[in-house]
């Protein structure tokens, strides 16, 4: 087990895995992945052009996802049937969608402009965050999991990015607020430069 995790301070995805690595030794591999040196490394590691990846000696991962699965098929950080693998679902899907808008905003292009493409990824978002209005409100408080940990990632890298308001769900403002003092998110904080 000789883990490097290559990804930035700032992608949730990278963050969920540093949070699930809390209690792992890993190295991070801190990367600039649009530009220069790092992003032809990043290209020689991962076709994709994505972080993180994980390699552990000669296995490199990529995706979040299936980094976890691998972690997890090692760690045994958890169970996981079929409805948490869609919850996990539901969560990536947000996720993207916040990502795509971010990529949107940094092309120059107004997010608040009513296009298909802009309309799809926010009806997502407020979709997946309907859907687990009851579990943020109950399990989400009770758990701290690659569930939970996602969740926080992708909600706190949200507003951070300014892609989601949550004045009109308290239940999200009530879940940050109790996660946000753990030590490992105080650890992985985004940097606010
Ligand atoms: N499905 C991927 C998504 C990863 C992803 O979108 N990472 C972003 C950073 S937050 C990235 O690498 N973006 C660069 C690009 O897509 O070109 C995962 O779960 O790892």
């Amino acid at each position: 087990m000789n883990y490097v995790l290559y990804g930035s301070k700032t992608s949730p995805f990278v963050r969920r895995i540093r949070v699930l690595l809390e209690n792992v030794p890993y190295d991070f591999k801190e990367m600039n992945i649009f530009e220069g040196q790092d992003a032809i490394d990043l290209n020689k590691i991962n076709p994709i052009n994505q972080i993180p990846v994980l390699t552990d000696g000669e296995q490199t991962i990529w995706d979040s996802r299936q980094i976890f699965n691998y972690l997890n098929s090692i760690h045994r950080f958890q169970n996981m049937d079929w409805n948490d693998e869609n919850q996990l679902t539901a969560i990536d899907g947000a996720m993207n969608a916040g990502v795509a808008l971010l990529m949107l905003k940094r092309s120059g292009i107004n997010i608040s402009e009513p296009y298909l493409y802009i309309n799809r990824q926010h009806e997502r978002i407020d979709s997946v965050l309907d859907y687990l209005r009851p579990y943020l409100k109950d399990q989400g408080l009770k758990e701290w999991n690659f569930h939970t940990i996602s969740l926080y990632s992708f909600l706190d890298w949200a507003l951070f990015r300014e892609i989601i308001k949550i004045d009109h769900r308290p239940e999200c403002q009530s879940f940050l607020e109790y996660h946000k003092n753990k030590n490992i998110l105080q650890h992985t904080q985004i940097p606010k430069v």
